[in-house]
């Protein structure tokens, strides 16, 4: 993977603060290719493979699966994908994994965006989401919070002190999140 040299961007923001809503959108405008930590996990537990267990029970924990899982499958989805553009959203979610990755892959992020978006909001989200997932209640939403606050949060500022964050009000209509977005991605001609 170090040989491949991606450009990457690095999605975060709290649960249900439209990174996966936003990242579809960038996807269809600016050719880059969307891998969600979340959604590979997911069709892991799926696929039955030996880890789909764990990765359930941690889930359903709101808790953070072990980076090397999680970085195995975002490499081998950079690999397999004929792009150099990737969103990588909802990874890393705390310091461990943000080292391991820089470690393993000596990738660098281009940027960071950040879904900025208050708690009240994200949860009336995530209890209409209504997709099945077996996250989304009440009581799984409040640790993912915890987590996200405790653990992920300082991995924004990690990069904000390199001047690499873009906030984002996430609290608006999709549209208008978007047309944030937009103006990141839109290069400017001075
Ligand atoms: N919606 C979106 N934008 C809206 C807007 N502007 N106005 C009104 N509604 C809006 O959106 C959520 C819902 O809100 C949708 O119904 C949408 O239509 C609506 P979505 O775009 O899905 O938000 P997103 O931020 O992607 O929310 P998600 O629930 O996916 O975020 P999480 O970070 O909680 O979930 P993720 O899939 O990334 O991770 C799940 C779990 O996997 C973690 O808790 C953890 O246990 C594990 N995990 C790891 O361990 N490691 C990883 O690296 C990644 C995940
Ligand atoms: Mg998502």
């Amino acid at each position: 993977l170090a040989e491949k040299k991606p450009t990457v961007v690095f999605v975060l923001g709290g649960p249900g603060s439209g990174k996966g809503t936003q990242c579809a959108n960038i996807v269809e405008h600016f050719g880059y290719t969307h891998l969600s930590a979340g959604d590979l996990l997911r069709e892991e537990i799926k696929s039955g493979s030996e880890n789909g267990t764990m990765i359930q029970t941690m889930i359903k924990e709101g808790k953070i699966v072990p980076s090397e899982v999680t970085i195995k499958l975002l490499e081998k989805a950079i690999l397999g994908i004929d792009n150099d553009k990737f969103l990588i959203d909802g990874f890393p979610r705390n310091e461990e994994n943000r080292a391991a990755f820089e470690a393993v892959t000596k990738i660098e992020p281009e940027l960071v965006l950040f879904f900025d978006c208050p708690e009240e909001e994200m949860e009336r989200r995530l209890l209409c989401r209504n997709q099945g997932r077996e996250d989304d209640n009440i009581e799984t939403i409040r640790k993912r919070f915890k987590v996200f606050l405790d653990s992920s949060l300082p991995v924004v500022e990690y990069y904000a002190a390199k001047g690499k964050v873009k906030k984002i009000d996430a609290s608006k209509p999709v549209q208008e999140v978007f047309a944030a977005v937009k103006t990141i991605f839109t290069p400017k001609d001075d």
